[in-house]
């Protein structure tokens, strides 16, 4: 009789309050939100433009109130970079090829250091952000992770910072899902961070099949997929 009341009450958008928030994931004090590559080139009418990546912009701007602690990431490459299609001769972006590290995939030309493409995107509201961490600024290897770079050893320091401020439920959010979003949660997952990624507040790139893909390497590595209105207010 009880679950009858409480089925009837949740399909009439009629849920007691209190009994609402008791499904709901708390971003307490050690909680951090990891808001990635939310930039120009990423954005509609940027050089690697995410399909609705800006869309993300009022969803993470929201999300961000609820955090104590906000880290954002800045994907940040020479010009000239290991990932540009424009650097390998004969080659043109999706298009992958090997380096000194495995397969690469290549893209246009983006987020070249300290120009427009490479901004944040003036929309995001996050003053109270602490760490804007740059990563891909080794003209040899590229980092869609925000811990570790493509290489597969040479870290960004980001889990260090992390575990020295007791920082361990990492939640994340931004562009591009199947990308930097994938790779960071993964990595996070490695150096033993509970992880949650944030569904509505990421958009993907989906080259052959990387989305699908992207989601079901994060569901075995433990990842938690969650959608913005599943954290309390
Ligand atoms: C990204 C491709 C190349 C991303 C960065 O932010 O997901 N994707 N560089
Ligand atoms: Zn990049």
């Amino acid at each position: 009789q009880l679950l009858v009341g409480l089925g009837a009450m949740a399909a009439t958008g009629m849920m007691p309050k209190a009994l609402e928030a008791a499904g709901k994931i708390t971003a307490d004090r050690n909680s951090v939100l990891l808001v990635v590559d939310v930039q120009n080139c990423f954005l509609p009418g940027g050089s690697l433009a995410v399909k609705d990546g800006d869309k993300v912009v009022p969803v993470i701007n929201a999300l961000a109130k609820k955090f104590m602690h906000v880290v954002l990431t800045q994907d940040w490459h020479t010009p000239g970079h290991v990932s540009f299609a424009s650097s390998h001769s004969g080659k043109k972006p999706f298009e992958t090829t090997e380096v000194t590290y495995g397969k690469q995939v290549l893209w246009p030309d983006h987020c070249v250091q300290g120009t427009e493409g490479a901004a944040l995107s003036k929309d995001l509201a996050i003053p109270h952000a602490q760490l804007v961490l740059r990563k891909g600024y080794d003209k040899a290897v590229d980092s869609y992770s925000a811990f570790t770079e493509a290489d597969g050893k040479t870290t960004t320091g980001l889990a260090g910072y992390l575990k020295a401020r007791k920082l361990q439920r990492l939640f994340v959010a931004g562009l591009a899902t199947d990308f930097c979003v994938a790779w960071s949660a993964l990595d996070a997952r490695k150096a033993g961070f509970e992880t949650y990624v944030i569904e509505d507040a990421c958009r993907g790139i989906d080259t052959q099949g990387s989305l699908a893909k992207a989601w079901s390497n994060m569901q075995k590595a433990g990842v938690k997929r969650i959608k913005s209105g599943d954290l309390a207010a």
